[in-house]
């Protein structure tokens, strides 16, 4: 894909290509942001592209897992409060497609890729929810994940996303305390209800902590990103701001995260935790998860049905575009 010409053509011929990245350079060291009619390198650029789509397809394909309880919530407050969810993550899908779309991708393409396994989305959402405590689980562990991640892209460099980060965290913060108050709910009713919450509490835990992706020494990404500013720390940091986070609040809730090894250092002031099972994690994004090939499956039934809609809109479009004409 090749860079979008200047705005502002030099008078004095074609601009100077040392010229256009010792500009992008200074802009990124002065913590400025790159706007889509800037000139970027192509690195940047496809960067971007691979980390903002596949988050857009990790929202998108996260309201499957929650989706499921629609129909079962057990109150009508709780339904209300799951539909309010899961309509914020179609939201949330839709301006990062947005961002993407600014600069250059194309949004059907990118779901193209998605379905066709050419791109990635998050780890998490191939695992399944098999009770109710699964919906407070995932917004407490995580929502609470993804607000660790993604506060820090508030501040990325490229102005799209961080300014499309900011409606979503907010709306996360949202999610996270709804998921807390519904287990802190469950945690006051019958044995049975805390013994759901524990058992969610088991098998989200260790899949949480993979969101933030492979020990910065595997993340082949990580340093060139840092030194862009697209993403602002590594991903051990923030995974382990997360536990440091989560622990207590795990206390306060009475549930036990199922790591032996969580304690407290006073030495680093923070919480040792126990190792991770990467081959898992690979096994996950590599298509071999628990629910992978379903979700996919609903994705590719959800863009083939409801191809007509498209089809009419981009039709009407066109035919008021010609009217207006
Ligand atoms: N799952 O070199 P790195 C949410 C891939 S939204 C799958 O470290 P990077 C809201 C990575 O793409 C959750 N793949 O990569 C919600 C790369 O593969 P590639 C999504 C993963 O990009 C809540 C390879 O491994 N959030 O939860 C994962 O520098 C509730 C090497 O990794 C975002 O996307 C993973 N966990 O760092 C919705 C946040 N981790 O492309 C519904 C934005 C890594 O080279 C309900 N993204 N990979 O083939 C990021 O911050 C970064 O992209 C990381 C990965 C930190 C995820």
């Amino acid at each position: 894909m090749s860079a979008p010409a200047l705005e502002r053509p030099r008078a004095d011929g074609p601009p100077d290509p040392a010229a256009l990245q010792e500009r992008f350079d200074a802009t990124i060291a002065a913590g400025q942001r790159i706007e889509p009619r800037d000139w970027m390198p192509g690195g940047y650029r496809k960067t971007l592209i691979r980390q903002i789509a596949q988050h857009a397809h990790s929202e998108i394909i996260g309201m499957q897992p929650e989706g499921d309880w629609l129909l079962a919530a057990p109150s009508l407050r709780r339904k209300a409060i799951l539909l309010a969810k899961v309509q914020d993550e179609a939201g949330h899908g839709m301006y990062l497609y947005a961002a993407a779309e600014t600069l250059g991708a194309d949004r059907a393409d990118l779901t193209d890729k998605l379905i066709e396994g050419r791109q990635k989305y998050s780890s998490i959402f191939n695992y399944p929810t098999l009770n109710y405590a699964d919906v407070g689980v995932i917004g407490w562990l995580v929502d609470g994940a993804a607000i660790c991640n993604q506060v820090p892209l508030c501040r990325s460099s490229y102005g799209p996303y961080a300014r499309a980060m900011i409606r979503i965290c907010k709306e996360e913060s949202f999610h996270q305390r709804q998921g807390y108050e519904l287990l802190m709910t469950m945690m006051r009713g019958t044995p049975e209800q805390r013994a759901m919450v524990q058992d969610a509490v088991d098998r989200w835990w260790w899949p949480s902590l993979m969101m933030f992706g492979p020990p910065d020494e595997d993340s082949p990404n990580s340093a060139q990103s840092m030194a862009w500013g697209i993403k602002r720390h590594g991903n051990d940091e923030l995974r382990q701001r997360y536990v440091d986070m989560s622990v207590p609040q795990a206390a306060f809730l009475g549930v036990t995260l199922p790591d032996p090894e969580i304690a407290w250092d006073a030495e680093t002031g923070h919480y040792r935790f126990g190792r991770i099972d990467w081959a898992e994690f690979k096994r996950v994004i590599s298509g071999d998860g628990p629910a992978n090939a379903e979700r996919i499956a609903r994705r590719r039934a959800a863009r083939d049905d409801n191809a007509w809609v498209v089809e009419a809109a981009t039709s009407y479009a066109q035919k008021q575009a010609e009217a207006a004409a």
